[in-house]
C-alpha cells in the first residue's frame, strides 16, 4: 500500500471535525457537502471488499427518494446483491475514522477480512442525477486509485442497472451482457416474448403514464424506447427538465402522502406509475370517477405476481416451493389475502432490502416486497434450471408453454435487486396477459387504511426493536403504552422504529378508517418522546 498516496488524497478529501455517519439499510445518506470524505472512504473499501472477495465490486452514488440536497453512497455485491452485514461495520469504522488513523483501521480490516492487497481490484461505478453525484463519484475513483485498481465508471445509471452490471461481470455473462444495450436487449427480449402469449396482444395500444420523480428513470426510459414494441405506449412525466429531483412527486410521495403527484395530469381510469429518485422503486395507481385515488403499492404488486406465479407453477405441477417476504409495513389485508385466500406462506422480515432478499433466497421460487415498492422475485438455481428443460423437452402443450412464461419471467425480472423498469415491465406484461384493467387489480382486497408518520427525536437509537420490529424493547414501558393505544381502535396494528435511512423514528398504524388509523398514529408519536 502507498501510505504517501493514502496521505496526500485523504487530505484532498478532509473528514469535517466530528461528523459520524452510519452505514445504515441502504449505505449512507446525509447532506451531499458532509460526504466527500465518505465517497472517497468508500472507493478504498470497495477496493478492500473486491479484492477481499476476488470478483467486481458496485459503488452506487444515489440518495434515491431522499432530497435533492441529500446524497448516499452504497456498494454492490458481486451476485449484485447489498453489501455484506460484516463489511458494514468496516464501512462504518473507515467512513470514522480520523484521517491520522485511516492508515490503522484499513489495515485492520485487511487482517480482520484476510484481504490480500497484492490480488487485484475491480470495480463498477455509477450514479444518479443529482447535481452533487458526479463531483462525488470522482471522488469514489480517487479512493480506487490509492489503492489502484482497475473501475469502470458507467455514469448516469439506475441503481438495479448498476446491481446488474455487477452480477454480469461475476457471472461470466451467464446473467446478461454487462452494457446498457445488453439491459435493454435482455428484458426487452423477455417482456415481448411473453406478451406474444397474450391473447389481447395487437388488438390495442396499451398506455401507461410514468412519473419519474425528475430522477435517471426518465433518462433510461427514454434509452430503452427503441427497445418496446409498438403495443406499448410509455408517457414520461416528471423527466428531472423543469422541477427539482424527487419534489411533489415520486413513488415516496405517492405512497407516504396517498396522493398523486405534482406534474402528471391522470384522467379517471388511467393507470399510471411512479418510480422513486434511483428507479429501484415504483407503485402504481388511478383515479377513479368520482375522483378518488386508489393506491396500488409494493404489496398488491407482489400479490399480483404471486398469484400469476402460482397459476403457472400449478401448471408446471414441479413441487415448486413458493412463499412471499413482507416487513411490518406490509398491509394486514395483504398478509390476510395471501395466507387465507391465495394460500401461499408469506413470511415477515425486519426492514430493508437485504433481509427481505436474504429470505426469499430461501425458497424455490421467492417473492419479496415492500410495501413502499421495492421488490422482486428470486428463483432459485434449481428451479430455474428445470424450468428451461422443461421449455426444451417437455411434449405437454399446457406444461411447455407455463415454463416458457416462467422462462420468460426469470429473464424479465431483475433478481438482483429491485427495479422499477423491470418490475413495470412484469405488472404490465401480467395484466396483458391476464386481461386485468388496473381497477380489477387494485379490487383483488381491500387495503386496512392506515398512516406513516416521522418524528425527530433526541437520539432515535434508544429504540431498540424485536420481532421484525413489530415491537419495541426498548425504552422501556414504551411497548405497553403502544398495546394499550391499539387496544382502542378495531382491526388495529402499531410499531415504532428508528429509520435506517433518515435521522428520524418512524411509526406506523393501521386500522378499521382512516381516521382511525391517523389518531393511532398520532397518539403514538406521542408515547415516542
Ligand atoms: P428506513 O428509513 O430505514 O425506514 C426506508 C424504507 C425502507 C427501505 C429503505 C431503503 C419505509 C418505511 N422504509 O428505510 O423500506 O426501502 O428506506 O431505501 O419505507
Ligand atoms: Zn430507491
Amino acid at each position: 500500500m502507498d501510505f504517501e498516496a493514502l496521505r496526500k488524497y485523504s487530505a484532498l478529501h478532509p473528514k469535517p471535525a466530528g461528523l459520524a455517519l452510519q452505514y445504515g439499510t441502504a449505505g449512507f445518506r446525509s447532506k451531499a457537502e458532509q460526504l466527500d470524505h465518505i465517497v472517497f472512504r468508500m472507493g478504498l473499501l470497495a477496493i478492500l471488499r473486491s479484492k477481499a472477495v476476488t470478483a467486481t465490486i458496485g459503488i452506487m452514488v444515489t440518495a434515491s427518494h431522499n432530497p435533492e440536497e441529500d446524497n448516499g453512497v452504497k456498494l454492490v455485491d458481486p451476485l449484485g446483491e447489498m453489501l455484506h452485514p460484516s463489511w458494514e461495520e468496516y464501512a462504518t469504522q473507515l467512513a470514522n475514522a480520523e484521517e491520522q488513523d485511516l492508515q490503522k483501521v484499513i489495515t485492520e480490516i485487511c487482517q480482520k477480512a484476510a484481504v490480500n492487497l497484492h490480488k487485484d481490484a475491480s470495480v463498477f461505478i455509477g450514479r444518479d442525477t443529482r447535481p452533487s453525484s458526479e463531483k462525488l463519484s470522482q471522488s469514489v475513483i480517487d479512493g480506487i486509485q490509492v489503492l489502484g485498481g482497475q473501475y469502470h465508471d458507467y455514469g448516469l445509471v439506475t441503481t438495479p442497472q448498476l446491481h446488474y452490471m455487477v452480477c454480469c461481470q461475476n457471472t461470466q455473462g451467464q446473467y446478461g451482457k454487462a452494457t446498457l444495450e445488453g439491459y435493454y436487449e435482455k428484458l426487452s427480449k423477455a417482456f415481448m416474448e411473453l406478451i406474444k402469449q397474450s391473447h389481447c396482444s395487437g388488438e390495442s395500444q396499451r398506455h401507461l403514464k410514468i412519473d419519474c420523480a425528475n430522477g435517471i428513470g426518465a433518462l433510461k426510459l427514454s434509452e430503452m424506447k427503441p427497445y418496446f414494441p409498438p403495443e406499448v405506449v410509455i408517457h414520461i412525466y416528471n423527466d428531472g427538465t423543469k422541477e427539482k429531483l424527487n419534489h411533489l412527486c415520486g413513488a415516496d410521495f405517492v405512497k407516504v402522502h396517498q396522493k398523486p403527484p405534482g406534474g402528471l395530469d391522470m384522467k379517471p381510469n388511467e393507470r399510471c406509475c411512479s418510480f422513486d429518485g434511483d428507479a429501484d422503486r415504483i407503485v402504481y395507481y388511478y383515479k377513479d370517477t368520482a375522483g378518488h385515488f386508489h393506491l396500488i403499492d409494493g404489496d398488491k404488486i407482489g400479490t399480483l405476481i404471486s398469484i400469476f406465479l402460482k397459476e403457472l407453477l400449478a401448471k408446471v405441477k414441479q413441487d415448486f416451493k413458493l412463499a412471499v417476504v413482507q416487513t411490518a409495513y406490509a398491509n394486514g389485508n395483504s398478509t390476510r389475502y395471501l395466507q387465507e385466500t391465495l394460500k401461499v406462506p408469506v413470511h415477515c422480515v425486519k426492514t430493508g432490502v437485504k433481509h427481505l432478499h436474504h429470505k426469499a433466497q430461501e425458497f424455490d421460487v421467492g417473492v419479496y416486497f415492500e410495501a413502499n415498492g421495492h421488490g422482486t422475485v428470486l428463483f432459485s438455481k434449481a428451479a430455474e434450471t428445470k424450468i428451461r428443460q422443461l421449455v426444451k423437452e417437455e411434449k405437454d402443450d399446457e406444461k411447455r408453454e407455463a415454463a416458457k412464461m416462467l422462462e420468460n419471467m426469470i429473464d424479465l425480472i431483475n433478481q438482483t435487486v429491485g427495479d422499477a423498469v423491470s418490475d413495470m415491465l412484469v405488472i404490465e406484461a401480467i395484466l396483458a396477459l391476464k386481461g386485468l384493467t388496473v381497477q380489477q387489480w387494485d379490487a383483488l382486497y381491500t387495503d386496512l387504511p392506515n398512516r406513516l408518520l416521522k418524528v425527530q427525536v433526541a437520539d432515535r437509537h434508544v429504540i431498540d426493536t424485536t420481532d421484525a420490529e413489530r415491537r419495541a424493547l426498548t425504552p422501556p414501558g414504551l411497548q405497553e403504552k403502544i398495546d394499550a393505544l391499539v387496544k382502542k381502535y378495531k382491526l388495529s396494528r402499531a410499531f415504532v422504529r428508528p429509520s435506517g435511512t433518515e435521522d428520524v423514528v418512524r411509526i406506523y398504524a393501521e386500522a378499521d378508517t382512516q381516521e382511525n388509523a391517523d389518531a393511532l398514529a398520532h397518539e403514538v408519536s406521542l408515547a415516542v418522546f
